[in-house]
């Protein structure tokens, strides 16, 4: 076949955000990033550090540690969510009815190319993004020019989110 009718594949680069804070948090996303590697039809192309953080919602619970990869595939945004969701059922995770209650893993796109989704199973760029400093750090180590599909730039909103306490931790991903 001529290669101008060769099907083309689309690639898009995805940011996933991770946490976890129950059931040994760090080992939760080591092996959430070791099965990131293994993703069908994707490239881990980053990953950041790990960042201890402060729970968001009901302060009795665990701190969490965090991180963002970044991965190219040719999954659809809906295929990618189904591949991250059955990485959390096979790490053990349980789907309880308290809302932000603890987790042993969580898996989120947060960017799908400078698409915006919005579905009943998917919201893209993630609702949590901009608010988030457990996201927004660790995004900006390995992606600190982003700028997000409604034009704003990562460090704009760096500069108007506070640490909050996170702190990156001294654990890391295998290479
Ligand atoms: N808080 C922190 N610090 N990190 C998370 O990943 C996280 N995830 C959640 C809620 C419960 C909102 N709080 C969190 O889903």
């Amino acid at each position: 076949m001529p290669e101008s009718v060769a099907k083309s594949v689309q690639q898009h680069e995805a940011y996933l955000g991770l946490g976890a804070n129950l059931a040994n948090p760090v080992a939760q996303l080591q092996n959430a990033i070791a099965a990131l590697r293994l993703l069908k039809q994707s490239t881990l192309l980053a990953v950041s550090g790990l960042y201890g953080s402060k729970p968001m919602g009901p302060q009795d619970q665990p701190d969490y540690v965090n991180a963002v990869a970044k991965v190219s595939t040719t999954l659809s945004p809906l295929a990618l969510l189904d591949a991250l969701q059955q990485i959390e059922q096979q790490q053990g995770r349980q789907r309880k009815a308290e809302r932000w209650g603890p987790r042993s893993l969580d898996l989120d796109i947060l960017l799908y190319g400078n698409h915006t989704i919005s579905n009943e199973r998917l919201t893209v760029p993630h609702y949590g993004l901009t608010k988030r400093e457990f996201v927004l750090y660790p995004l900006a180590e390995i992606a600190p020019k982003l700028v997000l599909p409604c034009g704003t730039p990562l460090q704009t909103l760096l500069s108007q989110v506070p640490l909050n306490g996170l702190e990156k931790l001294s654990a890391t991903v295998c290479e």
